[in-house]
């Protein structure tokens, strides 16, 4: 169900428990700022989930009331895992869900990076 990206942070989301280390997942990156591990139902040949570490519900919540050095520390882990999965010469797709309308699932929030193919039209029609 896609969730309101207006709603209270719920500390126990999927995410949240994966970074308590609750729930296992592949992990392809941490740092002080961030967590990147493949996604679970993988929509390209390369799909990786990059989360901040703080509790925050979505883009909007993040870009309102993260810190400089939060927003800084996340905006360059999105770049180093894309870098050091070799994605940048072919290339790569970043993608963050925010609310209903869009189909936001998780309501931690999350940057997809999809790669490995021709990726197509920016949106389905
Ligand atoms: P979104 O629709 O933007 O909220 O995407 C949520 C993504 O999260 C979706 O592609 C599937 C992925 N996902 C959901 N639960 C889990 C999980 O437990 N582990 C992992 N690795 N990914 C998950």
């Amino acid at each position: 169900m896609p969730i309101d990206a207006t709603q209270p942070y719920d500390d126990n989301n999927i995410f949240a428990r994966i970074l308590r280390g609750e729930l296992p997942s592949k992990t392809v990156f941490e740092d002080e700022f961030a967590l990147a591990f493949h996604d679970i139902n993988p929509q390209a040949p390369l799909h990786i989930l990059v989360i901040p570490k703080g509790a925050y519900v979505s883009w909007d919540d993040f870009s309102a009331r993260a810190s400089d050095a939060e927003i800084a520390g996340f905006i360059r882990a999105v770049g180093i895992v894309a870098r050091d999965q070799g994605l940048v010469a072919p290339g790569y797709r970043l993608l963050a869900n925010t609310g209903l309308d869009s189909h936001q699932e998780v309501p931690h929030l999350h940057v997809h990076v999809f790669a490995g193919r021709k990726l197509g039209p920016l949106l389905a029609p």
